[in-house]
């Protein structure tokens, strides 16, 4: 016989148990678009308590619809990663190519078998700061901000905190109104119009560290730094996942 209260009690003590082994972690990562999922799997690989946030409940970022809707990615470089994750990549014209749908399932599922965690549905509206560096990441569900209630969120303890939140670059933001940043300019310099080719070459570069405790990767970090956008070419994204990850696990 199914009990209708079994199936509650299950689904909260099962969450709840979840959750407070997550409340003190390695890593957080902000957003599971392609650069944080690849940012996931490389920390998680190395036996690093990472976790992912995902404000929406669908984890995979911009990369679903590939371009204007049509699910196909193209990538010039970086689809070893992809390859590496089990999605079939063909060459076309001096470019790979794959099918959206099957890198988003793909980096999904690495990045969990790696043993990076995601909780979706969860948006990071603040981040901890103590002694000049950023210690966590604060959390609230995305529901309960999108219905604009008065409550209060609660904290995560990380080492390290990620911005892998595309061209919002939220948690950067959040930083810059508080303390301003450690970049050149200290200010978000604001993503530039398209131009692919730049804007590849330039994601990898602005990758790292730009508050003590907090890492820009993916589209964030151009947004940051005022690099162009790139459209749906992701190479770069993923390329940025690795780097970030390889760069936060020197560190913690
Ligand atoms: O936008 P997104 O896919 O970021 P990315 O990894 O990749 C960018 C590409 O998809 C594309 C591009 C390719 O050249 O330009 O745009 O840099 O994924 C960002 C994720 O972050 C989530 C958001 O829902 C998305 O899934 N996100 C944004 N703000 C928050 C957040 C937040 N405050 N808390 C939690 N998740």
């Amino acid at each position: 016989m199914i009990r209708d209260i079994d199936i509650t009690r299950i689904i909260v003590e099962e969450f709840l148990n979840d959750f407070l082994k997550s409340i003190e972690i390695d890593v957080a990562i902000v957003g599971a678009g392609p650069s944080g999922l690849t940012a996931a799997k490389y920390i998680a690989e190395k036996e690093k308590k990472v976790i992912i946030f995902e404000r929406k409940l669908s984890p995979g970022g911009g990369m679903w619809g590939g371009g204007i809707g049509y699910p196909i990615i193209v990538l010039k470089q970086g689809y070893e990663i992809l390859e590496e994750a089990g999605v079939k990549c063909k060459e076309k014209d001096g470019y790979w190519v794959a099918n959206a749908i099957e890198a988003v399932a793909k980096l999904v599922s690495s990045a969990i078998n790696a043993g990076a965690k995601i909780f979706n549905g969860m948006t990071v509206e603040d981040v901890i700061v103590k002694d000049g560096k950023v210690n966590g990441v604060v959390i609230n569900w995305s529901s309960i901000m999108e219905a604009g209630l008065h409550v209060d969120p609660v904290s995560i303890e990380a080492k390290a905190v990620i911005d892998a939140t595309g061209h919002d670059c939220n948690v950067a933001k959040i930083v810059e109104k508080k303390y301003g940043l450690k970049t050149p300019t200290g200010k978000i310099e604001g993503e530039k119009a398209m131009w692919a080719d730049e804007g590849e070459r330039k994601t990898l570069e602005n990758t790292g560290e730009i508050f003590p405790g907090l890492y820009v990767t993916g589209m964030a970090a151009n947004a940051v730094m005022g690099a162009p956008r790139m459209g749906p070419i992701f190479g770069g994204m993923l390329l940025s996942g690795k780097k970030v990850a390889e760069m936060v696990l020197k560190r913690i």
